[in-house]
């Protein structure tokens, strides 16, 4: 299914915000997420209005804003209305079912009260994601399961990642794809790959983060490419937002070719 048009793998999905993010894909010609990972509210707020009108998706750590507050999440919203974008919460929760529900419901946060999609790593096994699913599914909320990353010295590889996908499969109406590197599952099997650690121009940090361009991930697999400081790492708002766009444009065009050798 991935070497379907975004289109037409809607009709492979019912979770709402799964399908509200094809749209969106397929609206804005878009399958760059930025990753506004900044620590003031104030901060937050002048990148994803710069970069809002190129991307389907902010990816948000909440967890790192210094001065959050309600209004903080307020004018997300009206961002998100205004440049027409979702919200995916970076939480990677890993506990115990009981805690994560209250985590992901309640708290500071409550982001599942503003958070399109969130995350989770499988290794407490089955229980984050019942425990998950039992605030966000009534929501319309989407999970992705860390099945991957990319950073050096991974322990989420091989039998972890394939069991990962074993525990997405027993969950489909929440469970809508993957935090990965590659395109997972069967050839039959439609999840979201959503792909971190890419940037042009750039092997990797000092602290094990390792990037492929977009053209590399999406020849992969991946449906939407997640960029953090190769684009809000640029000084001044006007520079991120033309990053923004020279990634969408990168990202889309990898899209294309990616059809294109699949005729
Ligand atoms: N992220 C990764 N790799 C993963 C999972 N998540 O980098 O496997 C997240 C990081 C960061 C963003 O938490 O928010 O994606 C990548 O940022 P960067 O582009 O600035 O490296």
């Amino acid at each position: 299914p991935y070497l379907q048009s975004y289109e037409s793998r809607l009709a492979n999905y019912n979770n709402p915000a799964a399908r509200a993010l094809l749209e969106c894909i397929a609206r804005k010609q878009s399958n760059l997420c930025v990753s506004v990972d900044v620590s003031t509210k104030a901060k937050v707020l002048e990148v994803v209005d710069a970069v809002g009108p190129s991307v389907c998706l902010i990816k948000t750590h909440i967890d790192i804003v210094e001065d959050f507050d309600a209004d903080l999440l307020d004018q997300l919203e009206q961002l998100s209305k205004k440049h027409d974008f979702l919200i995916f919460e970076d939480r990677k929760f890993a506990d115990i079912g009981n805690t994560v529900v209250l985590q992901y419901s309640k708290g500071v946060h409550q982001i599942a009260s503003w958070s399109h999609f969130t995350n989770a790593h499988s290794v407490p096994g089955p229980g984050i994601i019942a425990g998950l699913a039992s605030v966000g599914l009534p929501l319309g909320r989407g999970l992705l399961l860390l099945a991957e990353m990319s950073s050096e010295g991974t322990l989420a590889k091989g039998e972890y990642t394939e069991a990962t996908v074993q525990m997405a499969r027993e969950s489909r109406g929440f469970v809508v794809g993957f935090i990965a590197q590659q395109r997972l599952g069967r050839a039959d099997e439609d999840f979201l790959i959503l792909t971190p650690g890419v940037q042009l121009g750039s092997a990797g940090d000092s602290l094990g983060q390792q990037y492929n361009t977009p053209a590399a991930v999406v020849g992969k697999g991946a449906d939407v490419i997640i960029v953090g400081r190769g684009v809000y790492g640029k000084a001044g708002k006007e520079a991120v937002r033309e990053e923004a766009e020279r990634y969408k444009k990168e990202g889309w065009a990898a899209y294309e070719q990616r059809m294109k050798a699949a005729q």
